[in-house]
């Protein structure tokens, strides 16, 4: 987080210093107080009586009250500044991601229609409005690189904006203790160029590219017949379930199951036949397929650019 990559963490990170070099300070002043006492007691020997402190009331006062007082007022009252920039530099008419949290995995939805999940893309050197809620517990979302923590709140909409100087990949985690595969709920920003974004934004909202080969239009087939449509999403086919995350370019994707596994044919196999053994407690069961079927569902999810 103290490599900022854009300006809505440039605060954050000397706020982040700053408390960085305050705490070291009062760190060492305890430890000078320890060696001092140890120092002072060392000729003591075990049935001596300790001498009285002669100011021992007065100095506790100071330094625990006078002392810590203010430095955690001062850090709350900058805390507070950074908070309200940030606030203030909200803006109101850019591109807004709609981010909705799940257990445990992140759907983002654009204004054009674009649906994708765990890697939301964004163009470079603009504020993108973040708009934030959950359809379970609280999450958070965090991009360490670009912005604050912001918590996904049932029943209420936060919102938030990042902004990303240069193009690349950035990390983002859920912050927020939800469950067992907390951990596992991973998600990118990824930033582009605004002309290589807005072909992406394009692509991301037409519907379904239809297979060509035999063994993807297998796939599409089993997909559609079987459990897989009733969770999830392709647009332009029957499957309009938003249990899962939407797979209609899912082959746009780097990674799976927010950013558990890769998205490759063998990760893909993998998680499909037995979700449970790659991310135990994912609400998504095991597949009543062969291993001939999932071949050819991967095959038809492989082609979904
Ligand atoms: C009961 C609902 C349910 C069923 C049935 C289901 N899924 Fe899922 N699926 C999910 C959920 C929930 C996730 C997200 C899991 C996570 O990341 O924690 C998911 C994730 C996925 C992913 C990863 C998507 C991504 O971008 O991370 C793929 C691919 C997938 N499912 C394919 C399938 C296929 C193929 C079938 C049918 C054999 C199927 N699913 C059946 C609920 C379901
Ligand atoms: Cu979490």
């Amino acid at each position: 987080m103290i490599d900022a990559r854009g300006p809505a963490e440039h605060g954050i990170v000397s706020l982040w210093w700053l408390m960085l070099v305050l705490a070291c300070a009062v760190f060492l002043l305890v430890c000078v107080m320890i060696a001092g006492g140890l120092i002072r007691s060392r000729h003591l020997s075990p049935d001596e009586p300790l001498p009285e402190a002669s100011w021992g009331g007065p100095f506790i006062a100071i330094v625990g009250v006078a002392i810590t007082g203010p430095i955690l007022v001062f850090v709350f009252v900058l805390s507070l500044r950074v908070l309200r920039a940030d606030a203030a530099s909200t803006p109101k008419s850019a591109l807004s991601v709609h981010v909705t949290g799940h257990d445990w995995w992140w759907q983002a939805r654009y204004p054009n229609g674009a649906q994708t999940a765990n890697e939301i893309h964004i163009p470079t050197g603009q504020r993108v409005r973040i708009v934030l809620d959950t359809v379970d517990v609280i999450h958070s979302f965090w991009v360490p690189q670009l912005g604050p923590k912001t918590d996904l709140i049932p029943g209420k909409r936060n919102s938030m904006w990042i902004e990303a100087a240069s193009p690349g990949r950035y990390r983002g985690q859920c912050a927020e203790f939800c469950g067992f595969q907390h951990a596992h709920m991973i998600f990118y920003v990824i930033a582009d160029r605004p002309g290589a974004f807005r072909t992406w934004e394009r692509n991301e909202a037409r519907p379904l590219m239809q297979p060509t080969s035999a063994i993807a239009k297998r796939g599409e087939q089993i997909f559609l017949s079987t459990t897989c449509a009733q969770c999830h999403a392709i647009r332009g086919t029957p499957a309009d379930a938003t249990v899962g995350p939407d797979l209609t370019h899912l082959a746009g994707r780097r990674t799976i199951a927010a950013g558990t596994l890769q998205n490759d044919p063998g990760d893909l196999s993998d998680w499909i036949r037995d979700p449970q053994a790659e991310k135990q407690g994912a609400l998504m069961p095991s597949a009543p397929l062969s291993q001939t079927d999932i071949d050819a569902v991967v095959a038809f999810l492989e082609g979904l650019h």
